[in-house]
């Protein structure tokens, strides 16, 4: 019978709970069992609450603040409570017995919502301010409860960490979502890692309170972690210094906490100092307060690709069973499988907390991930204690995956990515939200990372297009919804805020596309005059285009150059527009002076000379043998032609600073800013290796390798190898 029921349900929701009678229903997460019958009545109803007293307080707060109660005992009646409750008594064997679940029952006369604990009343309740969001609300009858017990973010990347508002904003987001937990884990933070013995000075301290506060409000654990391995010393004076600022966090408000030691190497990285360590703090801090969670703990060999032998058997073994261990999935940047769990989960001798890291792009800044969330198993939800997500640096538009993780956590049987996708987006910029979709659509895939995760479906509707005049509409396309969407930031602020870079960018590309059609047809009728000027105006969008910088304001950590459909229009306006030229040189001769002669490809390259990388060491320059695997970026240069000198620029994609004329990295600024008479290069190819030669006002000379450093040479040294990396 119930599994009949719950059948039917499933499908009307998939159906996006439209009830018989017309009136839509959407709930968000999906729930696990929902029959939705008439309207019940209009959404301006107010209710008469019973069993306030008892209920969960956050809950009632919900209602009552959202203006849905009021003291008329003829209105009808909202009986609200947890099993056990006097209010929802009758309805005691209905509601789910499974933790955070919860029963709603919406009718004419009455509503009805239990929880099986505070969280479930407070989930109910939830549904119930989406169901009243509907101009009708119909009849229905939920049960609902989540797949996975511990479903949330963590705030885990590196560069500009969220600012306060962002997490606010973020804590609501996820009460409305039903995400329950968030790990506070910012890499720069300097209280969180370089600094973790230090304890936060007031101000800090004061918000921290005050975030805990707000996440606790919405049923959202908050998780402090602290990330001491990259300078601990397995002292008896360390282990304290963890327990006391622990110790301080317990005092602003956080029952929650988790020690991280990925991204180390060295004396921190031990094993078994690790596990004792944990173990420590769980006697010493965790029993003595009862009202403190069991410990999560991220650890080294923190995906498959990384774990040694030894590694995670000993900390299964040695751990306490109670501590929960996070886990990437089969390497840095992965989607989790069944076969990932399969893998881990023996070795670590307890189910995997997951830690995924999507839709994060600190590898690569220059993206914006906002495509669907797709590629987790629908098969895991037994097999795992918790399942977070790393975000980007961009709070608000983070919410667009975040949604699909919610969605994925809460009914993991029933997650459909695209549905979960086309209602985030929607849900997330609902007065623009075609002019959303569509900037979205491009700006989906990761392109080549060391981590090599790809994400399909960018740009899907460009790569079939065939005519120039269908292209043309595409390009209009994206002039328009980036103007559409600027305007939008009346309505919407903080995202906007955020995408503005990407939207700028992406109403440049689409003139630049339009620029290149013409083209296209100046070089058809033979009209050179044309050609030169649509040229110089593609030339024109291009250095506006790449003029633009996201988050470069004062202290930002990482400062992104925004690049929109990174793997689809963006390298077919590059590409065309080098056909395009390259044609028109070998027809013609007017203005060809203004065209480039390239030796190499505008683009993204690793810069090796005798198989070292060329490498960005905190803003110097150093030759690696290894590649970087955490922060690849570091290695990766971006050489563009500049098109006053047609000579080469060379900049670090880490963080934007650029070669200067004495082969040194240099930070943009504003005193010394980037002079394209001095800081361009020459670069000569000899088969497959290139020299890098000074523009003559700076000497002439060729850079040559040293080991820590280029230095100038008078002879030309062809040793320097470029490999693609896009
Ligand atoms: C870091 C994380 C970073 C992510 C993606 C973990 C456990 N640690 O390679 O802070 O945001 O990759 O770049 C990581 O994932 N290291």
């Amino acid at each position: 019978m119930r599994s009949t029921f719950g059948l039917a349900c499933r499908l009307a929701a998939c159906l996006c709970l439209y009830a018989l009678t017309g009136v839509a229903q959407t709930v968000s997460p999906l729930p696990q069992e929902a029959s939705f019958g008439a309207a019940a009545f209009p959404c301006t109803t107010k209710f008469y609450l019973v069993g306030e007293k008892d209920a969960d307080k956050d809950a009632v707060s919900l209602l009552k603040d959202g203006g849905l109660t009021t003291t008329d005992k003829q209105a009808i009646r909202l009986l609200i409570g947890e099993a056990g409750d006097k209010a929802v008594k009758p309805y005691l064997r209905l509601i789910p017995d499974a933790e955070q679940g919860y029963y709603l029952k919406v009718s004419p006369t009455e509503v009805v919502i239990a929880g099986r604990d505070g969280e479930g009343t407070f989930y109910g309740v939830q549904t119930f301010l989406q169901l009243m969001g509907e101009p009708q609300v119909a009849e229905c009858v939920i049960r609902d409860w989540p797949s996975v017990p511990c479903r949330g973010v963590i705030e885990g990347f590196y560069g500009n960490p969220w600012s306060h508002e962002d997490r606010l904003r973020q804590f609501d987001f996820y009460g409305k979502n039903k995400l329950n937990c968030y790990v506070y884990g910012p890499k720069d933070d300097p209280y969180h890692r370089a600094h973790w013995r230090e304890p936060y000075p007031e101000t800090e301290a004061q918000r921290i309170s005050e975030l805990v506060a707000a996440a606790h409000r919405n049923k959202v654990q908050f998780v402090w972690a602290i990330h001491p391995g990259g300078d601990i010393r397995w002292t008896k004076d360390d282990s304290l210094a963890i327990v006391n600022k622990l110790q301080q966090m317990y005092k602003l408000g956080v029952r929650s906490f988790a020690v991280f030691f990925d991204d180390i190497s060295g004396e921190g990285a031990k094993a078994t100092k690790q596990a004792a360590l944990l173990n420590y703090i769980t006697d010493e801090f965790v029993r003595k307060n009862r009202d403190v969670n069991p410990l999560i703990i991220c650890p080294t060999d923190y995906n498959k690709s990384w774990a040694g032998k030894t590694y995670l058997p000993t900390l299964g073994k040695e751990l306490y069973p109670d501590i929960r261990i996070m886990w990437t999935g089969s390497g840095v940047v992965d989607m989790i499988e069944l076969d990932d769990l399969d893998w881990v989960n023996p070795r670590i001798g307890r189910k995997a907390f997951i830690w995924l890291n999507y839709p994060v792009n600190d590898y690569c800044q220059s993206r914006l991930l906002m495509g669907k969330t797709y590629g987790n198993g629908l098969d895991i939800c037994s097999e795992v204690s918790g399942f977070c997500s790393n975000p980007m640096e961009y709070a608000e538009a983070s919410k667009v995956s975040l949604y699909s993780i919610a969605d994925y956590t809460w009914n993991m049987p029933a997650y459909d990515p695209t549905a979960s996708w086309q209602r985030a987006m929607r849900t997330l910029m609902p007065t623009s939200s075609d002019a959303f979709r569509f900037f979205c659509e491009n700006n989906v895939d990761i392109g080549k990372s060391g981590h090599g995760l790809r994400r399909e479906g960018e740009s899907e509707e460009f790569v079939s297009l065939e005519r120039n005049e269908q292209m043309e509409a595409y390009f209009r396309k994206m002039i328009a919804s980036a103007s559409e969407l600027l305007l939008d930031s009346v309505n919407q602020p903080y995202m906007l805020q955020e995408i503005a870079p990407w939207v700028r960018s992406m109403a440049l590309l689409g003139e630049r596309g339009l620029l290149v059609c013409r083209m296209q047809e100046d070089l058809d009728k033979a009209d050179t005059v044309a050609f030169i000027g649509h040229y110089k105006a593609e030339q024109e969008a291009y250095a506006r285009q790449k003029s633009i910088v996201s988050r470069g304001y004062e202290g930002s950590i990482m400062k992104a150059k925004p690049l929109v459909s990174g793997s689809v229009v963006s390298p077919w306006v590059s590409s065309t527009l080098d056909s395009l030229t390259d044609a028109y040189l070998k027809l013609h001769t007017y203005g060809a002076d203004l065209l480039p002669v390239r030796s190499i490809k505008e683009g993204e390259y690793l810069i090796t000379v005798d198989g070292k990388y060329l490498s960005n060491v905190q803003g110097s320059l150093a030759f690696l043998a290894e590649r970087d695997s955490i922060n690849p970026q570091r290695q990766q240069w971006i050489v563009e032609a500049d098109p006053s000198t047609h000579r080469y620029k060379i900049s670090n994609k880490q963080d934007g600073s650029f070669l200067d004329e004495r082969g040194t990295l240099r930070q943009p600024n504003e005193q010394r800013p980037f002079n394209p008479a001095l800081h361009t290069f020459t670069l000569s190819r000899q088969d497959d290796k290139y020299s890098i030669r000074q523009a003559p006002q700076a000497g002439d000379a060729y850079l040559c390798p040293e080991e820590k450093r280029l230095t100038e040479s008078p002879t030309e040294q062809t040793v320097f190898r470029f490999q693609s990396v896009e």
